[in-house]
């Protein structure tokens, strides 16, 4: 039997409750499944430690995560630490060494789950956020701090090679599904970093003739993911571009509570990472009623990413059928229920799922 060998790193707020239960959903999954099992290593790393040891991982922490099967990521984030350097010495040195370049983050609308938009049934596509460049590049510096003289500079780094991996995959995830492939730009006031992004994506199309491909400014983009998000298949951002794009997706199909994500590197010379597109939520962090459905679903796509499609799908399918049920509901959703009885409604519904499957 195959045992997958997970990384997990809880992180801060909230993480460690939602990986919990993603854990325990998974586990159950594993077993009922029976051709596969988890080991899974856990990793405290986080704001905490911060404090305690002036470093959000240790010094060789990618090297010690470099041999895992993938990383399933809770949170990062608290207000004892700047953002800056929670974010910047942990998640983000693991997507960029680790040439996590696809953030994959599906915006689906869930049966049962009410978003602020009506006539939205339907919406199901998927962002293509690219990870590793653009507007996330550790390059800047800064003059004559706190004087009146003061100025920073922060450098966006777009490369051809950079653009055209994410580009092909969002390419080829498109053929795969409705073969439509929305590009976010801003080619009009970024008036070198966008107009070559465009010009590399067009180039790039000729090699996909199938694929319909419409290019936004992305502000109107924003507009659009409100007043027709049924209209997207993959949608292809740049990092900061998608990033905010997708918490509007999340908004738009019933909030940050149900938007999984997965850090994906195609090439499979490293780990990739899997986290719910949401943050370490301070405000609602120990009181048992965060949503963990974006991470028990994050866990779907780290299946996935493992070559167990089956239990990815049963495990959809759980989901799919606790939320269409709407007998349990967390703050978010409207309801009172707690981040462990949407846990236990998910592995329930797995087991039946199994038993009905017959396996
Ligand atoms: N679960 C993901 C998380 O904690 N994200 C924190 C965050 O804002 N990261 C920066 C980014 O994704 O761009």
């Amino acid at each position: 039997m195959k045992t997958h060998r997970i990384a997990v790193i809880p992180g801060d707020g909230i993480g460690p409750e939602v990986i919990r239960e993603g854990i325990k959903v998974l586990d159950e999954v594993a077993v009922l499944d029976g051709g596969f099992g988890w080991e899974w290593e856990h990793f405290s790393w986080g704001c905490d430690d911060y404090n305690k040891t002036g470093r959000m991982m240790p010094s060789d922490g990618l090297e010690q995560l470099r041999g895992f099967d993938a990383i399933y990521f809770g949170a990062v984030g608290d207000k004892s630490v700047p953002d800056h350097v929670s974010v910047w010495e942990l998640i983000l040195p693991i997507r960029r060494q680790f040439q996590q370049y696809i953030n994959l983050r599906p915006v689906k609308k869930l049966p049962g789950v009410q978003g602020p938009l009506s006539r939205s049934d339907d919406i199901d596509f998927v962002v293509i956020r690219e990870n590793t460049e653009g507007e996330y590049a550790n390059i800047g510096g800064g003059l004559n701090e706190a004087t009146s003289e003061e100025l920073v500079v922060q450098t966006n780094i777009f490369t051809r090679r950079g653009i055209e991996r994410a580009a092909r995959y969002a390419f080829k995830l498109a053929q795969t599904r409705r073969k439509r492939l929305m590009v976010a730009t801003k080619s009009n006031a970024m008036n070198y970093s966008m107009p070559f992004w465009d010009r590399v994506i067009r180039q790039l199309a000729l090699d996909y003739p199938d694929v319909q491909v419409e290019f936004a400014h992305v502000d109107a983009l924003a507009a659009y993911f409100v007043l027709r998000p049924h209209t997207f298949d993959v949608v292809l951002a740049s990092n900061l571009f998608g990033d905010i794009l997708t918490d509007l997706g999340a908004a738009v199909v019933g909030g940050l509570g149900v938007a999984p994500s997965a850090n994906i590197n195609p090439e499979r010379n490293f780990p990739s990472m899997f986290e719910p597109v949401h943050g370490s939520a301070p405000d609602i962090a120990g009181k048992g009623i965060a949503n963990p459905i974006a991470t028990i679903w994050t866990g779907v796509l780290m299946l996935e990413s493992l070559g167990e499609q089956s239990a990815a799908d049963k495990l959809m399918s759980a989901i799919l059928s606790v939320m269409k049920s709407g007998t349990v509901l967390t703050p978010d959703l409207g309801g009172t229920d707690s981040t462990v009885d949407m846990g236990d409604a998910v592995r329930k519904a797995v087991r039946d799922i199994y038993d009905r499957s017959g396996v």
